[in-house]
């Protein structure tokens, strides 16, 4: 007798060859539209699928939990994080829940070294001056900016993305301070010659970058209040490809406005796709959609776990990417 396969329920476009494999081992349904679902959608989803496929941008919070269906099972998360989902409520449940860790790893450091270079260096003001057409030609105190060789980096959330953001900035000549729940393993230290600040305050006060690489959770969130913020030196420039909730956005839009601290460079935002409009017009901000991990090859390989971890629940194993909430 052939098993029924499970009813696969994906919430965003994913790249063309992860459906097509998905539509394959899977009952399946994609959403052609790739529009975000609305939260009637996402309820109808969740009442009728054995496993869904959600990404950052459906709340699976407790409201549309408790209406999920006996079926569902499991939450296949496409992306690392997972402040989208209420783990608490799917853990009473028995939801089983996965996520994409490691595959956007280097992606997402990479374009936190690209903000950290761009604000620093004030790459997006220079292309619009050549784009405006009113660049006069060099000029010995034209376009300046900070030099990087020599700062300071602190990260805030010494993870996988926050250990990958280290090695590149050492490349760069910045030395490495991090902030986190506990010390890395000294091995990880010894290699990227970090220092370990137990208090993020003091850590604040004395860098000349500062790097959110932690994930929003409870004990997270507007971590970078504004009272923490106003601990920064006014040379000091923040870029955030983690979550914009980490850090209080309105705060970070009144000190940028009053000159207190010198730029920032933001992938994230409080309120996606909203953006804070406070934050628009400042020449020292830039502002990235949320691009961190996108990639080509960066979305195949989280579609890739994605498969693997629906693969292996369905064969009745332990997914290799299971969140718990102690991870958080
Ligand atoms: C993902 C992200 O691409 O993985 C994450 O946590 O923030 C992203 O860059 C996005 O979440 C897709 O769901």
């Amino acid at each position: 007798m052939t098993q029924k396969k499970p009813l696969v329920i994906v919430t965003r476009r994913l790249p063309d060859a992860i459906e097509t494999r998905m539509m394959e081992l899977f009952d399946c349904r994609l959403n052609l539209d790739d529009k975000p679902f609305s939260q009637k959608e996402l309820i109808a989803a969740v009442k009728e699928a054995d496993v869904l496929v959600p990404t950052v941008t459906d709340r699976v919070d407790a409201g549309v939990l408790a209406q999920a269906g006996p079926n569902l099972r499991l939450i296949a998360s496409f992306g690392t994080g997972v402040d989208h989902i209420d783990l608490k409520t799917c853990r009473q449940r028995g939801i089983t829940i996965t996520n994409t860790p490691g595959v956007l790893t280097e992606d997402t450091a990479d374009m936190t070294l690209s903000l950290i270079l761009a604000v620093s260096r004030r790459l997006t003001e220079g292309v619009k001056l050549i784009r405006s057409g009113e660049w006069t030609g060099w000029s010995p105190t034209g376009m300046l900016g900070h030099r990087l060789y020599g700062k300071r980096l602190g990260i805030i959330g010494m993870g996988r993305i926050g250990q990958a953001v280290a090695r590149r900035a050492k490349g760069f000549g910045l030395s490495i301070h991090y902030h986190n729940r506990r010390k890395v393993h000294p091995d990880i230290e010894d290699e990227l010659e970090a220092t370990y600040w137990e208090s993020l305050d003091q850590m604040l006060s004395r860098m000349d970058v500062i790097s959110v690489n932690c994930p929003h959770t409870p004990a997270t969130f507007h971590l970078l209040s504004s009272r923490r913020l106003k601990l920064l030196s006014e040379r000091a420039i923040i870029v955030n490809t983690s979550r914009g909730e980490v850090i209080d956005e309105n705060a970070l839009a009144r000190l940028i406005k009053a000159g207190d601290i010198a730029g920032a460079g933001l992938d994230v935002f409080e309120k996606e796709p909203a953006v804070n409009p406070k934050l628009l017009n400042s020449d020292n901000v830039v502002l990235l959609p949320h691009m961190g991990s996108a990639t080509i090859e960066g979305r195949y390989d989280m579609g890739e776990k994605v498969i693997i971890n629906i693969k292996t629940f369905v064969d009745g194993h332990t997914p290799p990417d299971r969140v718990v909430e102690a991870m958080f």
